[in-house]
């Protein structure tokens, strides 16, 4: 048996109709065989962090499941939801339709060119804590350890939480 481990997304989009895109990810990661979405955070509207200036607001979200896929495979597996909402790659802060990044996967902690796990950014980005926090407030994140004193030390600023914008269910 595969070893079942946690893994967490964090969504984000800034270009066409973010809140779709943010729900077609939803849908696609749902979808995906070998992962169960165990929740999704609510929708938050948040400051770009590390972007040109007079780059949109982004819609953001968290999503926490499981999965027996290699960290590889759903790296991959989010590159091709991506790609399938029109994400282009013209430099590395570009505003984009569709971002889908690997948090962490289990205790996974990696370093190579393409995949470092966890994110080397997740545990300083209101964007992914706030969320996280949401759905999932006891969670540690691996070589950081609890994210609530992460959360306290970034603070939410920036994020706020966007309640007329729905994700919808399975
Ligand atoms: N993603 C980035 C860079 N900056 N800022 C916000 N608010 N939300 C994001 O998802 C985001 C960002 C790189 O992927
Ligand atoms: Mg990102
Ligand atoms: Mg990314």
């Amino acid at each position: 048996m595969k070893p079942l481990r946690k893994v967490v997304f964090s969504v984000g989009s800034n270009l066409g109709d973010r809140l779709a895109n943010l729900q077609g990810a939803v849908d696609a990661i749902r979808d995906t065989p070998d992962v169960i979405v165990v929740d999704v955070s609510s929708v938050y509207e948040t400051d770009p962090v590390a972007m040109a200036d007079g780059s949109p607001q982004f819609l953001n979200i968290v999503i926490v499941g499981e999965s027996t896929l290699e960290p590889r495979t759903l790296l991959e597996r989010a590159q091709a939801i991506e790609d399938a909402f029109g994400r282009e790659r013209p430099e590395p802060h570009a505003s984009r339709t569709l971002d889908v990044d690997l948090v962490m996967v289990g205790n996974t902690e990696t370093t190579q060119a393409d995949l470092t796990l966890p994110h080397p950014r997740a545990h300083e980005r209101g964007f992914v804590l706030v969320p996280w926090a949401e759905i999932d407030p006891s969670a540690e994140l691996p070589g950081h350890g609890a994210i609530a004193p992460l959360l306290d030390t970034v603070g939410g600023e920036g994020v706020t939480k966007r309640d007329d914008l729905i994700i919808e269910g399975d």
